[in-house]
């Protein structure tokens, strides 16, 4: 098993990020947004003893100058760890200074995460009263029937979110049918599969086609809250398949399970960039600041909130790189 304190540690790596994220919030450069989380990521976690591997990344080797899949992060010394990351899960919503941006660490031993291409992912994800409700190879229909019984509630009271996106019509279209209540959301569908497993967001049920690396941190997450999710790949054309392969992926048509997405042992640490259904973002005041942040572990279902004051003054480096 993982050492507990790991999390613990890990979560000023997303503190770093966030921080760094969130002085950029709403300038419009969604750039310049990543850059800074990711720059501020990648320092914070040097300094934290670990011989971590990034198994789901900013991406490709040759793509990716910082934290890409196969980087090697941490002091080098201490335990050997899978990291699923996102530095700055909603680059655009921080970009335009919109809700639920935040930034990302799950953590698992070696072999923990399916090593997932950059590709698309269908998703279902629900909170721990609807664990082992969920088909995706059945239809959203048959699944909300399901998730229905299972919280002995009627359609009109489930809310479903999902991406708005013009490949999300036929779903939207089916959900508002039955008469159940739908949110759309623009990006940040980490934030969303997350929020179906807080009592009190309002939200029952992800579903739709998001990226395959935020389906991976998303089981990561709600295995640590009890929650489900399944996730299939889906594939533009041949060479994303072929990519695929590449990783390691034979069936190309595989139902993964939440347990096939991160399985034994996670921890998981995000931070907020700006507010939202399930973290508070960044504030700033005179020479300093105030996070937010969640750590969770799925050894012990034990969910940490944490809210830190950081100084400038007395610790400059919390306030990231710089970006002349
Ligand atoms: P980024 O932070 O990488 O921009 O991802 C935001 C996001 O909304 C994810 O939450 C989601 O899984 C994905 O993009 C959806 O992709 P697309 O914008 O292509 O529909």
């Amino acid at each position: 098993m993982m050492d507990r304190n790991l999390a613990l540690e890990t979560v000023r790596v997303t503190e770093a990020a966030a921080v760094a994220a969130a002085r950029t919030v709403g300038l419009g450069d969604e750039k310049l947004s990543d850059r800074a989380a990711v720059e501020a990521m990648r320092a914070a976690f040097n300094r934290i003893d670990m011989r971590g591997t990034v198994v789901i990344g900013e991406g490709e080797r040759d793509e990716a100058p910082m934290l890409f899949i196969g980087e090697k992060v941490g002091s080098g010394n201490g335990p050997e760890i899978e990291l699923a990351i996102d530095p700055l899960e909603g680059t655009t919503i921080c970009a335009h200074g919109l809700s639920n941006s935040i930034s990302v660490v799950a953590m698992a031993e070696t072999g923990g995460f399916l090593h997932a291409p950059d590709v698309y992912m269908k998703k279902i994800a629900v909170g721990p009263d609807a664990t082992g409700a969920i088909d995706l190879k059945q239809s959203w229909t048959w699944n909300l029937q399901k998730i229905a019984e299972a919280k002995g509630a009627k359609f009109s009271e489930l809310t479903v979110v999902t991406l708005n996106r013009p490949r999300h019509d036929d779903l939207i279209k089916e959900v508002r049918e039955l008469g159940c209540r739908i949110r759309l959301i623009q990006d940040g569908d980490v934030s969303a599969a997350i929020a179906c497993a807080e009592p009190n967001s309002g939200i029952d049920v992800l579903f739709g086609t998001g990226g395959a690396p935020e389906g991976v941190i998303s089981a990561a997450a709600l295995r640590c809250l009890g929650g489900d999710f399944q996730g299939q790949l889906i594939f533009k054309n041949d060479q994303e398949k072929q990519r695929a392969s590449k990783m390691g992926i034979r069936n190309h048509d595989h139902i993964y399970k939440i347990n096939e997405l991160a399985k034994g042992d996670v921890m998981f640490a995000a931070t907020g960039v700006t507010s939202g259904t399930f973290l508070e973002g960044v504030n700033f005041f005179k020479n300093g600041c105030t996070t937010h942040s969640v750590v969770m572990r799925s050894a012990t279902g034990t969910v940490r909130h944490l809210t830190a004051r950081h100084r400038f003054d007395i610790k400059p480096s919390m306030w990231g790189p710089s970006f002349n």
